[in-house]
């Protein structure tokens, strides 16, 4: 989420941020994003009986700001499908993977065990089935011998700072083309 706010300050990334929203009344986001000058909220998934009503409340807010596109960053609670539905192409979530492999968790650990050369992460549009999406970018990075699953995912994430930024500024001037 940083590196978005931040690309977005420095004027490599063509947005302006709505807000940042978050389910933790403690998420450290929602400190930085208020120190940046931008909205936040939240909505605390713990008020709620169920994922549907969370959902709906979640969304509601969204759309008070009317945003173009909705980006899952550090984001933790799987979607109903009536959410994903209702921001259909315009919802967007960060894998450390190079989908379609690896989807899930421990995705580091598993491309090493599997022998990978290449591992990476993907920007992906956000459907009802999880990690499944379509990918809108992806970057890689080499496996190597003496890597263990931090290293590899230290390696992944310095990508996935520049990666997040990139795809959506794609999204972005794909729209205005
Ligand atoms: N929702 C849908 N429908 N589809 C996706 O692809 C989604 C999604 C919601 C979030 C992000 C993903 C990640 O970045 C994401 C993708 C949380 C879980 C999960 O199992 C899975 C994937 C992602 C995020 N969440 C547990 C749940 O029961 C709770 C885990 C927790 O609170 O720590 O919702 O990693």
């Amino acid at each position: 989420m940083r590196s978005i706010l931040d690309a977005a300050k420095a004027g490599s990334l063509d947005v302006d941020i709505s807000a940042v929203i978050s389910n933790r009344p403690d998420a450290a986001g929602l400190t930085f994003a208020a120190g940046e000058g931008i909205a936040t909220a939240v909505i605390d998934h713990k008020q709620f009986d169920s994922r549907e009503q969370f959902d709906e409340a979640l969304a509601a807010k969204i759309d008070d700001y009317q945003p173009d596109f909705v980006i899952l960053a550090g984001f933790m609670r799987i979607l109903t499908e009536g959410f994903v539905n209702h921001f259909a192409g315009r919802l967007i979530n960060i894998h450390p993977s190079l989908l379609p492999k690896f989807k899930g968790l421990h995705t580091h650990q598993r491309a090493i065990d599997a022998g990978e050369a290449e591992h990476g992460a993907s920007v992906h549009f956000v459907t009802a089935e999880l990690d499944d999406g379509p990918v809108i970018l992806q970057a890689s990075v080499p496996v190597l011998a003496n890597d263990n699953a931090d290293t590899l995912a230290a390696r992944v994430l310095e990508q996935e700072h520049l990666l997040y930024p990139a795809a959506i500024q794609k999204l972005v001037s794909q729209q205005t083309e």
